[in-house]
């Protein structure tokens, strides 16, 4: 099985990559994560965004698998299932969701929104899909999982775990006036699943890599986002690193082949928290705009700046990345200059590659070298040899600090424009 993850905080166009590996794999499976995230994928030049549903879902031949370690939100599913009608997909045959997944409920979203109120200037600036209350709920051992939905006593079961979360939300005073249009909305979602494929995924996961058919393990969010090696608690609540394919598919450690480690050619980070090479000038600005940086779930403005090698580093060591796909080079296009940061430095005036998680945006001074930009449009490059010399030696100054070779750099969003070494 091989693993595709992000390597920054999230949007590093990992359901562009998935769609284009996706002819080599028989099986795409999602381990972490639910609807916060927004999976782009571009091709016959319509854009489609995925939240739940595996980006393997558009080539009929593939097993979309929704695993274990995901927390699911049946409304967003049944609506992202309703949205994709056009293309007639068999989701019955082609998409399989695990009994153990941990569904969202109509409570965990408020609670999303009041814990996030309360926390003031200090919030986490979470989707609020509900992500870290369902999490909090299946680690505290008292959630609801998919397979329940089945359970004659679902609706008791339900109302006993939302009578607590209405305590906790009176506790908030936080209004409760929407409730019953959103428990509406659930039930309704809960009876349309029980006409979907629901199974324990993890023996049709190990069954498929016994029998030697290629799975691919496609992450969500990124690995500084991680709940515990990202900057915490500026976090999501789930693993999304290699090790939470295991987990979250039930899979063991000795199955995993390649890490395919996604990043863009800068950074960009929505939500709060630490980011050493954010750029509050005109150039964060052109990227945001050329990179058209806005979150695909929420609508969120992204904040933008420099590629963060020590960041990057850290990324690869966690997760044992393999193979490097570089995204959106196109952004750069018009920078004279591009800037790597290559350490931070101290208060003590040393430097460290070392990435600081747990450090305050104060304390961290990116240390950057400068490269010259190609300053083109990469429009016509169809070939890598046909890149601008200045794109090939950001390329190589980056294998050369990273040691992971960069094997596919894209040049847009569209399928075609995906560009092999
Ligand atoms: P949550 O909702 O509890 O997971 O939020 C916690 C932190 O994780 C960040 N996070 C994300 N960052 C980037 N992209 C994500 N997905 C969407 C997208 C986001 C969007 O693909 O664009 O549309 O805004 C994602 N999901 C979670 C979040 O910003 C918090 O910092
Ligand atoms: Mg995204």
């Amino acid at each position: 099985m091989d693993v595709l993850l992000g390597l920054q905080w999230g949007d590093e166009g990992k359901g562009k990559v998935v769609d284009y590996l996706a002819p080599a794999y028989e099986m795409v499976a999602r381990f972490q994560g639910g609807p916060n995230a927004g999976h782009t994928l571009e091709f016959d030049g319509i854009k489609h965004v995925l939240h739940q549903i595996p980006s393997g879902i558009f080539r009929n031949n593939i097993h979309n698998i929704i695993g274990n370690g995901v927390v699911l939100d049946p409304v967003v599913l049944k609506k992202e299932i309703e949205a994709l009608k056009k293309f007639n997909i068999d989701f019955r045959k082609n998409l399989a969701i695990s009994k153990k997944a941990t569904i969202i409920l109509p409570t965990h979203k408020l609670l999303d929104a009041a814990y996030e109120k309360s926390k003031g200037e200090k919030k986490i600036g979470s989707t609020l899909k509900g992500i870290g209350p369902t999490y909090q709920d299946k680690i505290g051992r008292v959630a609801l999982r998919v397979g329940d939905m089945l359970a004659p006593d679902f609706k008791e079961r339900y109302l006993d775990i939302s009578d607590r979360h209405r305590s906790i939300l009176d506790y908030y005073q936080y209004k409760l006036n929407d409730l019953p249009a959103l428990e509406g909305e659930f039930f309704d979602a809960v009876e349309f699943f029980k006409s979907l494929n629901l199974v324990e995924t993890e023996f049709e996961v190990n069954a498929a890599i016994r029998a030697g058919r290629k799975v691919l393990a496609e992450g969500a969010q990124g690995s500084l986002l991680d709940i515990d090696f990202g900057s915490y608690p500026f976090v999501t609540s789930s693993s999304t690193m290699t090790a939470g394919a295991c987990t979250g598919l039930g899979v063991p450690p000795s199955v995993i082949g390649e890490v395919f480690g996604i990043f863009k050619a800068y950074c960009t980070r929505v939500g709060s928290g630490p980011f050493p090479t954010e750029l509050f000038n005109e150039e964060g600005e052109q990227m945001r705009r050329d990179g058209n940086e806005f979150g695909s779930t929420t609508g969120r403005a992204r904040r933008c700046g420099w590629l963060d090698l020590p960041a990057l580093k850290y990324s690869i060591m966690i997760n044992g990345v393999t193979q490097l796909f570089m995204m959106k080079a196109d952004v750069l296009n018009n920078f004279e200059q591009i800037r790597v940061c290559t350490g931070y430095e101290l208060p003590d005036g040393s430097v460290t590659d070392h990435y600081l998680t747990g450090s305050s945006d104060e304390v961290i001074k990116p240390v950057y070298k400068t490269l010259k930009g190609w300053n083109c449009s990469l429009d016509e490059v169809a070939h890598y040899k046909d890149f601008p010399d200045e794109l090939i030696n950001y390329v190589e100054f980056l294998e050369n600090e990273l040691n992971v070779p960069i094997n596919m750099v894209s040049v847009g969003p569209d399928r075609k424009k995906t560009i092999l070494k």
